[in-house]
């Protein structure tokens, strides 16, 4: 802590920091993990995707809305974090929604909108009125997520509050929250077992070709195969009169 300050605001004596000068640093840190989220986003696009272990149980919050400039949130109502992260494998999430102003009793609806992540089948839809009592600040609400065996992006479905009776969603950039599934399975690839020629004898009836899928076999996977000729030179084979060509699909289940 001592050299974050020395570094970030040239002083470690707490009583000559600015909290204005301080406030400024650790938005810009927020704003820092905000880019290392973006970057780890654009991983996973060119296939450099953070690995996860398959049954990982992980929630990560990636934004808070105290970070955003408070005329441009929602007077009374507002989520706590604007994105999370979850493993297909964690469950639930459990999302918080603040009452900003609990001196009277208000209600606010809230549900779930689909992105990539569709509801009854990555996550379960969540939609209902929260009634808060005088003095209540806070309400949580809990959305299942749902596991599978079959690799897909990692996908978002996003959760709104809106006003029960206009059914039109709150102003503010604080009243809807992104969610991010995070996919942990792993389909692996498949290839050939024996990478250099297989070499068989004229007077074989057959030659084997062994497939293989190999770093992870989650999820069914079907891959084509088909014989070809090299060239029509008189060193190559040829289809028909030194083999059968054959195809084919290969299916691992
Ligand atoms: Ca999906
Ligand atoms: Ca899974
Ligand atoms: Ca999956």
């Amino acid at each position: 802590m001592k050299d974050f300050l020395q570094q970030t605001l040239g002083t470690t004596e707490i009583d000559r920091i600015q909290l204005e000068d301080l406030k400024k640093v650790l938005d810009q840190e927020s704003n820092i993990s905000r880019i290392k989220y973006r970057r780890q986003v654009g991983n996973f696009l060119t296939g450099k995707k953070k690995e996860i272990a398959k049954g990982e149980i992980l929630r990560q919050e990636h934004a808070h809305a105290e970070n955003i400039e408070e005329e441009e949130r929602h007077p009374d109502f507002g989520f706590h974090c604007l994105h999370y992260s979850v493993s297909e494998a964690s469950g639930h999430l459990k999302i918080k929604i603040m009452n900003k102003n609990p001196d009277t009793a208000k209600r606010v609806a809230i549900r779930t909108i689909d992105a990539e992540a569709i509801a009854g089948d990555d996550y379960e839809s969540v939609d209902k009125i929260l009634d808060f009592a005088v003095g209540q600040k806070e309400e949580y609400i809990e959305v299942k997520i749902n596991d599978d065996n079959t690799w897909e992006p990692d996908e978002d479905f996003f959760v709104q509050l809106y006003d029960a009776n206009s059914n039109i969603e709150l102003g503010g950039k604080d009243t809807r929250t992104r969610v991010t599934i995070i996919d942990d399975d792993k389909p692996g690839q498949i290839c050939f077992a024996d990478s250099k020629n297989i070499k068989v004898l004229g007077n074989e009836e057959e030659c084997v070709v062994k497939i293989q899928r190999k770093n992870g076999a989650d999820g069914t996977v079907t891959v084509e195969y088909e014989t070809f000729d090299l060239d029509q030179t008189a060193h190559t084979a040829s289809a028909g009169i030194d083999y059968k060509p054959t195809k084919g699909m290969l299916t691992f289940l």
